[in-house]
């Protein structure tokens, strides 16, 4: 008989599910305690146990007696679990699911399946709507409404938030809490901060010897609408618009291990600890463990994978996409740093839809450390942003002459152009005028629902102008709700390589396009990018970040990045297209 490959994970899952379903159906309180005992035991277990299974051992799993033993057994041996499969006839899956539902427990769901026939949180609103639980035994007004909130809170939580909001809102959450007394270090975690575009909740991680103090500062916010779990290492709470944190205490010298076991990805973990377990190490959120039982504590994460022989693997990389094996090997990419930025290559003036002068625009740009920046309005045939014609050009570089007069060597200002790439692919301004400016970026603004062959020709088309630079924005997204172009982005990337034109990532968090996968496909076939925050104020300087972030999850290096190439390099780089240079 074939043997199938699960994992501990896998085994604890199942048998949870079990419990879960187990106790719904009322089942004898014992029997479902002893599946979440199991399950408990196989996810911490320092071992596979599919060897110990080879081995004929099972039994020796604490927590593992004869029936839960066959029952691995037949996962093993067959890939399947008939009593799984019986009791999954009887009752769905989505009954499980319901205890998602703040505030609503096995008895309730048993007793609305039973009673009403409900099987999901989906006919449990219905019900609740048409007042239906209201009559049933144990249940009122008051109960029915507790659960149609608790439906609400469970849907709101289901949505993921932007890290442009997520992310100050966090900022400034970890500034306040690292004021609580007695605490060591609080940092982001989770799906923050590995930098994904949105996220379910914030996870924050602090080493504190006693937990009291920052836990109390956590609750008591005065954002917090919401608690929604709370103990001496773990609490989670809910803030307006369905925005929740979740914070994790940790004694400092565990802080390495329980750092990177919240950071994740879950898929990273997975990962991580398979390459443990080859080693005869457990890697549980505490610790890692070896086979007699001795912990090897972790005050930071380069201990962590430090101990499984690896180098530090930076959180944006922790995604499982080959990040582990490129570690083993020595060949992780030395990721972009915002401190590489020198440039910012696209930003808006009052001469377009921006809300600062040029003189202002350069300003704000020096005080954050840039030492060039492109003044790249929009061009007229984008209307509504008052653009620049082509006769406006000669009077805005006087401008443009004048502040970099006043503001001497401290920054050089550059005369861009965000020209526009009409329905047709041709461009605003005629080929004379974009020589003459020193850098030029196209982009797409309207008709972005072209089919996918014209809209992709009509890119190639711009991409193919002698004077283009940049594309900005390839594919036109805005996040969370407007898709982008459907654009062959292969022939895009292709053509872009072959008349050297750089790919932008803008970094304004409504954008963030291109993407990390796409950023990280382009630089490996050699492609350059530009990241720029696409500015119309000062503040909008400010959102560079988010734009390296995208940088760093696609593995891109600075040297990729033509905004991160000193001066005379970037104006050599520019004569090619722009001969004035
Ligand atoms: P999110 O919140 O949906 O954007 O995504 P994450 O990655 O922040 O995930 P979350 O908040 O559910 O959990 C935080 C971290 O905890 C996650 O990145 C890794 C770790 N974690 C959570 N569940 C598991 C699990 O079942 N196994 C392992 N190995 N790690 C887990
Ligand atoms: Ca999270
Ligand atoms: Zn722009």
């Amino acid at each position: 008989m074939p043997a199938k490959h699960f994992s501990n994970e896998q085994l604890a899952d199942t048998f949870n599910l079990i419990a879960d379903l187990l106790e719904i159906k009322g089942e004898v309180i014992y029997k479902v305690l002893a599946y979440r005992k199991a399950a408990e035991s196989l996810a911490e277990l320092n071992q596979d146990a599919y060897d110990i299974w080879q081995a004929g051992k099972l039994t020796d799993i604490p927590g593992v007696g004869k029936a839960i033993a066959e029952k691995i057994d037949e996962l093993f041996s067959t890939g399947k679990l008939g009593f799984m499969e019986k009791l999954t006839a009887e009752m769905p899956v989505s009954l499980a699911e319901m205890l998602q539902v703040p505030d609503l427990g096995p008895k309730k769901i048993g007793l609305f399946w039973k009673e009403l026939g409900i099987t999901s949180i989906s006919e449990l609103e219905t019900a609740a709507r048409a007042g239906k639980l209201r009559t049933l035994p144990g249940m009122g007004e008051k109960s029915e409404a507790r659960i149609l909130a608790g439906i609400e809170a469970y849907k709101r939580r289901s949505e993921r938030i932007p890290i442009g909001q997520a992310y100050p809102f966090a900022q400034r959450l970890i500034a306040s809490l690292r004021q609580a007394p007695g605490v060591v270090t609080v940092e982001m975690a989770g799906s923050l901060r590995r930098g994904r575009i949105t996220v379910g909740d914030i996870d924050i991680l602090a080493a504190a010897t006693d937990s009291t103090a920052i836990m109390d500062r956590f609750l008591s916010d005065r954002e917090v609408v919401r608690v929604e779990g709370k103990g001496d290492t773990k609490s989670s709470v809910e803030y307006a618009h369905g925005l929740r944190a979740q914070l994790w205490v940790h004694p400092p010298e565990r802080f390495g291990t329980a750092w990177q076991y919240a950071t994740g990805s879950k898929e990273h973990n997975v990962r991580l600890r398979e390459l443990a377990l080859k080693q005869n190490l457990s890697l549980s959120e505490h610790a890692l463990t070896r086979p007699d039982g001795s912990e090897i504590l972790c005050a930071t994460e380069d201990e962590v994978y430090a101990a499984l022989g690896l180098p530090f693997i930076p959180p944006e990389l922790r995604e499982d996409r080959g990040e582990i094996q490129a570690a083993l090997l020595g060949k992780l990419p030395k990721l972009i740093e915002l401190q590489d930025i020198q440039s910012e290559l696209h930003a808006h003036t009052t001469w377009s839809d921006g809300h600062l002068s040029i003189q202002e625009l350069a300003e704000a740009a020096r005080d954050r450390g840039r030492k060039l920046i492109v003044v790249s309005d929009h061009s007229a045939s984008l209307a509504i942003t008052g653009g620049l014609t082509a006769q406006d050009v000669q009077k805005q570089r006087q401008e443009i002459q004048h502040a970099q007069k006043s503001l001497g060597d401290s920054i050089v200002i550059l005369q861009g152009i965000e020209v526009e790439v009409r329905a047709d692919g041709s461009l605003d301004f005629p080929d004379e005028v974009l020589a003459e400016l020193d850098i030029v970026t196209a982009s797409v603004h309207t008709s972005l629902r072209q089919p996918r062959q014209q809209i992709t020709e009509r890119m190639l088309k711009a991409i193919q102008n002698p004077h283009v630079d940049i594309i900005g924005h390839p594919t036109g997204r805005m996040l969370p709700n407007r898709e982008g172009a459907d654009l062959d982005l292969e022939a895009v990337m292709k053509a872009a390589l072959e008349n050297q034109v750089a790919l932008e990532i803008n970094a304004h968090p409504a954008r963030l396009d291109l993407d990390d996968v796409n950023a990280r496909h382009f630089a490996e076939m050699g492609g350059l990018l530009t990241i720029n925050t696409d500015a119309h104020s000062a503040s909008d300087l400010d959102l560079m970040h988010f734009g390296v972030t995208v940088a760093r999850r696609g593995w891109v290096e600075a040297s990729s990045v033509i905004n991160t190439w000193k001066i005379p390099k970037l104006l050599e780089w520019l004569k090619r297209k722009h001969p004035h240079f």
